[in-house]
């Protein structure tokens, strides 16, 4: 775990963020101009995939919307076929700010996950009360799987490193959530580390997001009993191998 990481790829889920996904692209090409970048279509019907090509991105378009799981799984497949050693994941809506990235990166020289956590102590992130607190109850949740203290365990602005590209090329959990929760608790399952630093995030720059806050906190709701649940479920048969340290 302690080999520095050299070759890192950026991978943006994307749908319909054609307003903003040519300006992230072009912020991590500015930040780190020698990591490979992937935007990942998921049938967008505005000009994302121009935008993101224009500025300087590779695209991987879905025939049909499979989710950020899926377009995830499409960007881990695409790095452990690649003999890339680090996936970072940044959102295509401008949240993830590109010079955050580095601190993630930092974080795999110890950890095989590192999760930007938008509630550190020196950052100011607005949020409603309901939201935050199914998001209290999941990262605890999930801190108890993975063995360490999270506080946002949705965040999807986060780096995984050679085991986890591992795992994830083969299995990663595409139903709602399962791209920022799910992940992480298969993760800590079989075995893999998990740490959570600090980021400083910014609101959505355009558009909508995904959810309606109303959805998006029902989601949460339903989300924690699928968490609690996860507790007495077995990771998929197959897993633990494929994260064993080589011989
Ligand atoms: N590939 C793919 N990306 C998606 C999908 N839904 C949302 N995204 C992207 O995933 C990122 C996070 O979504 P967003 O709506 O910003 O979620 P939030 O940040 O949790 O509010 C953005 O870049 C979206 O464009 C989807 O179905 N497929
Ligand atoms: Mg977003």
């Amino acid at each position: 775990m302690s080999t520095p990481i050299t070759n890192p790829l950026i991978v943006i889920p994307a749908v319909d963020e054609a307003e903003t996904v040519g300006q992230v692209v072009s912020a991590v090409r500015a930040e780190c101009p020698t990591y490979a970048i992937l935007v990942v279509d998921d049938g967008s019907t505005d000009d994302t995939v121009v935008s993101a090509e224009r500025a300087g991105a590779m695209v991987a378009s879905h025939a049909v919307n499979l989710g950020v799981g899926g377009a995830m799984r499409t960007g881990f497949h695409y790095a452990f076929r690649n003999g890339h050693d680090a996936v970072i994941q940044v959102d295509g809506d401008g949240q993830h700010p590109a010079n955050q990235i580095g601190i993630l990166l930092d974080g795999l020289a110890f950890n095989d996950i590192v999760v930007g956590s938008r509630f550190g102590p020196d950052h100011e992130y607005s949020i409603g009360f309901v939201r935050r607190l199914a998001i209290r109850i999941l990262s605890r949740a999930v801190s108890i799987h993975c063995r360490t203290r999270l506080t946002d365990a949705t965040s999807g602005f986060r780096a995984a490193g050679p085991r986890a590209i591992r795992l994830f090329a083969s299995h990663y959990p595409i139903e709602y959530l399962g791209d920022t929760v799910e992940s992480l608790v298969l993760a800590g399952k079989v075995g893999l580390t998990v740490a959570e630093v600090p980021v400083a995030m910014e609101p959505r720059q355009n558009g909508r997001p995904s959810q309606s806050p109303f959805a998006a906190t029902m989601h949460l709701i339903r989300a924690t009993f699928i968490t609690l649940q996860s507790f007495i479920r077995r990771p998929p048969r197959g897993t633990r191998a494929l994260v064993r340290p080589a011989p």
